[in-house]
C-alpha cells in the first residue's frame, strides 16, 4: 500500500508530502511532477495568486540519481507568497487588522472554528485552502509514473463550468482507447483559454460566463472526468465494504476541496434507466477474450475493475468566497455582516481536474501494489506480467 500525508498552509513558507510504501527503482523525473503541478495552475477564472506561484517541486529523501531507494519520498513545494504573508503568518506579531472573524457560507471557516475554538478563522483557511493540492497533485504524479510502467495511463478534462456543457458527442459512452483521449487531453490543452475543456465552443462559452460572474463578484463551479486505460481486470474486491474500489475512488475524489459529487460512469443517469439499458451486454471473442460493446458501468463492477476504462466524473461546487459576499455573522461580536471577502478564484473546475486525476492514480497505485505488491519495480512488473498471462488464459 502506498501511505501519504500532506502539511503545509496557504500561505505558510511551503507544502510537504511524504509518501510511504513506493518500489524501489522507480524513475522518478521531476520535470515530469513540474508538467502537472503547472497544469493545475492554469484555467481562466484564477486569482491573482496564480501570477505569483511558480509551483516546482524539490524531493528531499527517497530517491537517489533519480531513482526511488525504497524509503520515504519527502517532496517539498514552496509557496513564493509566503514573502507578502510573513508577518501576517508569524503568530509572534499580531495584525489586529487582518483577523479573519467574519465565516463565509460554504467554507469551513464556522465549523472549523468552532471545532478548535479559533476566533482568528485564518487558522482554518490557511489549511483547508485548495494550496494543498499542490503537493497532492506532486504526489498523484509519482504515482501516474509509477502506473505508466504498467501501462495504465489516466486522462482528465473538464465536462462543465456552471451551466455552460461539452457537446455530448465528443465523448461517447463507451471506452475510449488511449488515441481517442490523448487526442481529447490535446484539444483540451491546446485550447487558447486553457478550460482543459475537448470542446472548444463550450471552452469560449465558459471563459464568457466566468467573465460574467466575475463582474458581478459571484463564482462558478462545474464538472470533470477522469478516465484511466488499460487497468486490468480485478483490482479492488467485492469481498469488504472497505475493499470496494469505486468507494475508496468515490472517497479519495471527494476529499478534493469543493467536489460535492462523485459518480462512477453513467451513475446518476443509469438510476433513472431501466436494468436492459445500463448493464453492459458481456461477449467473447478469441482475439480479445471478455469484452463489453457498452462501458455505462465505467469499468467498475462490484467494486472490481472489471478489464474496461475506469471513468468517474467528478462535481464541484462554487468557491464560498464572494466578492459580493452572501451574510453571515461575526465570530466574536456575533453582529450580523457581511462575509470576509479574501483573495480568490472566480472558478477553479480546471485545476480541480487535474488534482481528480492525481487522487485517481494514488487509489489505483493503491490497488496495484496491494494486489501485486513487490519492494522494486522490477518485482511489481514481474508479479503484474504473470497475472496478466493468467487473465489471458481464464
Ligand atoms: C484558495 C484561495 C486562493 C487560491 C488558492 C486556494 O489563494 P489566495 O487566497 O492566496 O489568493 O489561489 O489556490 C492556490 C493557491 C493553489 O495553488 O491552487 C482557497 O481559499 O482555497
Amino acid at each position: 500500500m502506498i501511505r501519504y500525508f500532506t502539511g503545509g498552509e496557504s500561505h505558510g513558507k511551503g507544502l510537504i508530502a511524504i509518501i510511504e510504501g513506493l518500489p524501489a527503482d522507480l524513475f522518478i523525473d521531476p520535470n515530469v511532477i513540474n508538467s502537472y503541478l503547472s497544469k493545475r495552475q492554469t484555467g481562466y477564472g484564477r486569482g491573482k495568486r496564480m501570477s505569483i506561484e511558480k509551483d516546482q517541486v524539490d524531493i528531499l529523501s527517497g530517491v537517489r540519481g533519480g531513482y526511488t531507494i525504497g524509503s520515504p519520498v519527502t517532496l517539498y513545494v514552496e509557496n513564493k507568497d509566503w514573502q507578502n504573508w510573513k508577518d501576517i503568518m508569524d503568530t509572534r506579531h499580531s495584525v489586529p487588522k487582518r483577523v479573519v472573524t467574519m465565516p463565509r457560507p460554504g467554507h469551513a471557516d464556522l465549523a472549523g472554528g468552532i471545532k478548535y475554538n479559533h476566533h482568528d478563522l485564518r487558522n482554518v483557511l490557511e489549511r483547508s485552502s485548495a494550496r494543498e493540492t499542490a503537493v497532492r497533485t506532486a504526489v498523484g504524479a509519482i504515482a501516474k509514473l509509477l502506473l505508466m510502467n504498467l501501462s495504465i495511463e489516466l486522462y482528465n478534462y473538464v465536462v462543465s463550468i456552471g451551466n455552460v456543457i461539452i457537446n455530448p458527442d465528443v465523448l461517447p459512452s463507451i471506452t475510449l482507447g488511449n488515441n481517442y483521449l490523448k487526442k481529447l487531453n490535446k484539444i483540451a490543452a491546446s485550447d487558447e483559454y486553457m478550460m482543459n475543456m475537448p470542446d472548444t465552443v463550450a471552452s469560449k462559452r465558459a471563459v464568457r460566463l466566468i467573465e460574467d460572474s466575475k463582474k458581478k463578484g459571484n463564482t462558478l463551479g462545474g464538472a470533470f472526468e477522469i478516465r484511466a486505460t488499460n487497468v486490468p481486470v480485478g483490482l479492488g474486491s467485492y469481498s469488504q465494504w472497505d475493499r470496494k474500489l469505486d468507494g475508496r475512488l468515490a472517497g479519495a475524489l471527494m476529499s478534493i476541496q469543493a467536489i460535492k459529487g462523485v459518480e462512477i460512469g453513467d451513475g446518476v443517469a443509469n438510476s433513472g434507466r431501466y436494468g436492459s439499458e445500463v448493464h453492459d451486454e458481456i461477449f467473447f471473442s478469441a482475439k480479445k477474450g471478455f469484452y463489453r460493446k457498452t462501458n455505462r458501468a465505467g469499468g467498475i463492477e462490484g467494486g472490481v475493475t472489471n478489464g474496461e476504462e475506469v471513468i468517474i466524473r467528478a462535481y464541484m461546487k462554487p468557491i464560498s468566497t464572494l466578492y459580493t459576499p452572501l451574510h453571515s455573522v461575526d465570530v466574536l461580536s456575533k453582529a450580523p455582516v457581511h462575509a470576509t471577502v479574501e483573495r480568490s478564484d472566480i472558478c477553479a473546475v480546471p485545476a480541480a481536474s487535474v488534482v481528480g486525476e492525481a487522487v485517481t492514480a494514488i487509489e489505483l497505485t493503491n490497488a496495484i501494489m496491494e494486489k501485486f505488491g513487490g519492494d522494486t519495480i522490477m518485482e511489481l512488473k514481474r508479479n503484474y506480467n504473470s497475472y496478466i498471462s493468467y487473465i489471458t488464459k481464464y
